[in-house]
């Protein structure tokens, strides 16, 4: 049984490697911006390649450059994020995972609320309608915490205070 439990773990591995093709993400984080709520962070994104036209949650046509902001939250947060371009039709795409089709949560033309608390790595992409590029502000506000039952531990940490 060792023997054939041995080369069953192998057969599977090696369907892993070769059997489903693994779609690489054009999205490039690499030089994400790294933003923090309740902050101001101006951009332009005149000149930035244009790595992602498509999303996968939207049909809408990106095809300006994009520049990629990178929100991490210890803990799950309900908040808002509003963009104001300088005049020309930027969009605000958010995601959960550095991948254009897989982490696409939301394409919107300026503003994103939180409909339940999001933690961990967010990405927030300002991208370019039909090839539009120029500066921005991107604004990020914290609308806390949701409500939460705290445990015996908790709430006898904030009273001995
Ligand atoms: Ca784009
Ligand atoms: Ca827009």
């Amino acid at each position: 049984m060792p023997h054939l439990a041995r080369f069953l773990t192998t057969v599977t591995l090696m369907m892993l490697m070769c059997g489903a093709p693994v779609a690489l993400a054009a999205l490039d984080c690499s030089g994400a911006v790294p933003v923090e709520l309740n902050q101001t962070y101006p951009g332009d994104t005149t000149g930035l390649p244009d790595n992602v036209t498509l999303y996968g949650c939207s049909d809408w046509v990106e095809s300006g450059g994009e520049i990629v902001h990178r929100l991490h939250l210890d803990l799950p947060h309900h908040f808002r994020v509003t963009l104001v371009p300088d005049f020309c039709d930027l969009d605000l795409v958010i995601l959960d995972v550095c991948d254009e089709n897989l982490g696409c949560l939301l394409v919107t033309d300026d503003e994103i609320t939180t409909t339940s608390p999001l933690s961990g790595d967010i990405y927030l992409v300002v991208d370019g309608y039909m090839g539009a590029a120029c500066p921005f502000d991107l604004i990020l506000e914290d609308l806390g915490v949701p409500n939460q039952r705290l445990s015996f531990g908790q709430v006898k940490a904030i009273y001995e205070r």
